[in-house]
């Protein structure tokens, strides 16, 4: 008996995993070594001029925190991307009272509506690469907590890996 071809209905489900990744950019691939540190308890801490590497996942928000002394006068935050892939990172920067110094809408990327008290300013130098100062009046722990937006035409959790570096300048 001849074999006969495979039936629409077959195929179908099979088309679209190939078309899904063919189309994949950012797939889901495992955490890094820093989780879980998706809350404020669970923070990484960082070490001022000690860069750390992580993963930016989507719907996963990796939270830093690092001790400033006295006397400094701003905290500077940077971030590079180790890969090409799309990002679209977004920050959000707590002062030890509780205080919020920068903070971004969920969905704003590419940082359209950020929300910052005093002179708080993230820079872009490339794609990639941010650059995030904020005003300090008061030693003690910062924190810094990362979300990555991903792009509505994801068809995954997008993630990408970073190094990242907290400096007091
Ligand atoms: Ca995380």
């Amino acid at each position: 008996m001849p074999n006969s071809p495979p039936s629409p209905a077959t195929t179908r489900p099979l088309a679209l995993l190939l078309l899904a990744l063919t189309a994949c950019n950012g797939c889901p691939r495992s955490e890094d070594a820093l989780e879980p540190n998706d809350t404020l308890e669970a923070a990484t801490r960082l070490h001022v001029g000690v860069p750390v590497e992580g993963r930016a996942v989507q719907h996963n928000p990796d939270v830093f925190v690092v001790t400033v002394p006295s006397g400094s006068t701003s905290l500077a935050f940077h971030l590079d991307s180790r890969s090409d892939d799309e990002r679209c990172a977004t920050f959000h920067v707590v002062h030890p009272s509780g205080r919020i110094l920068w903070e971004e809408d969920e969905g704003s990327c590419p940082h359209g509506r950020p929300h910052r008290v005093g002179e708080a300013t993230l820079t872009i130098p490339r794609e990639g690469s941010y650059r995030l100062t904020v005003p300090i009046d008061a030693p003690g722990d910062y924190s810094l907590r990362i979300d990555e937006q991903g792009q509505a035409d994801n068809l995954f959790w997008f993630s990408w890996d970073y190094r990242l570096t907290a400096q007091i300048p």
